[in-house]
């Protein structure tokens, strides 16, 4: 199956539903890519800097919690400065980057190799992959950090946990990153940003099928709408339709009508009190065993043992 033709199975299915959806991932072509990694420098976005200097001061500790690894694995390519503050500290002689996109993998693997340490990245779905695991010399320490598990609906994540789980044995841990609850005045800003790189990035996703499925998506006839539901502990991502439209997308041989106020849904990213985040590791089969926190308590750093 080509990249083009599994994007169009979920562009059908997802601006075909009653409620239009499209799966997060679709986020992330070269230049949404680009877009994320500007994100994570924005004043407002706290998360990839809280995190970061949670796995500085705490390295030491990691390291000790997780056993004398010999193998670090890592659920998506790593960015060069958080992942190498882990390897620094545990030293493991195999690092492997698993990430469906073989160019985020290339850079991760350029950034991070140095002598002593083989990095063999694995280009692919999770859930496929994650077998491989078993193979690697242990003990093992999986990374799921940058709470990328907070893009996942509850149940998806527990099953992508116990997925992982499933592929590890006694000795093995895994180091997982997670933004936590807590007040809208800083979790607005985080996914409305002044300077409008949040808004660009989740209308990418426009100009991509634009691109890729030649739609005629209008850009200034949508707006990026980020909402906190509290039930559901999670921002929620739109874009709106700002009038009344109809949409051609040839590739699909669709037209797709949207309402004014009509909102496609692109991401949610929850941000679950700890007491959750704890129950999701015992729900996965893992045993909490380490747990860092920033002092404002906003981000939450575990450590869960197999
Ligand atoms: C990748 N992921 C953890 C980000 C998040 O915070 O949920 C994606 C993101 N979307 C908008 N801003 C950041």
């Amino acid at each position: 199956m080509t990249v083009t033709s599994s994007i169009a199975a979920d562009v059908r299915a997802g601006l075909t539903a009653s409620r239009k959806a499209l799966p997060c991932h679709l986020l992330y072509d070269q230049e949404g890519s680009r877009l994320f990694e500007a994100i994570t420098e924005l004043p407002e976005y706290y998360l990839t800097r809280t995190e970061l200097a949670i796995l500085e001061e705490h390295a030491g500790d990691i390291a000790v919690a997780a056993g004398g690894a010999r193998t670090v694995a890592e659920l998506g390519a790593g960015t060069a400065v958080k992942t190498r503050t882990i390897l620094d500290a545990v030293a493991p002689e195999l690092y492997v980057p698993i990430d469906v996109s073989a160019s985020a993998l290339e850079v991760a693997s350029a950034q991070l190799a140095r002598p002593g340490l083989e990095v063999r990245p694995l280009v692919g779905r999770y859930q496929e992959l994650l077998p491989e695991l078993r193979a690697l010399p242990g003990p093992r320490l999986l990374l799921f950090i940058g709470s990328s598990i907070g893009n996942y609906d509850p149940p998806a994540a527990v099953e992508l946990l116990a997925a992982a789980r499933r592929c590890l044995v006694a000795g093995d841990s895994l180091l997982l990153g997670a933004d936590l609850r807590k007040s809208e005045d800083v979790l607005l800003p985080a996914y409305d940003d002044a300077a409008g790189v949040t808004a660009r990035f989740t209308r990418n996703l426009l100009v991509r099928l634009n691109r890729e499925l030649g739609a005629r998506f209008d850009l200034d006839g949508f707006r990026h709408l980020a909402i906190w539901n509290p039930e559901r502990s999670r921002m929620e991502i739109y874009l709106e339709s700002l009038r009344d439209q109809e949409v051609a997308i040839p590739a699909l041989g669709l037209v797709v009508r949207f309402a004014r106020g009509e909102r496609l849904h692109t991401e949610n990213s929850y941000k679950l009190p700890l007491a959750a985040q704890l129950r999701f590791l015992r729900d996965a089969g893992f045993t909490p065993a380490a747990l860092w926190r920033d002092r404002r308590e906003h981000y939450a750093v575990h450590l869960a043992r197999v």
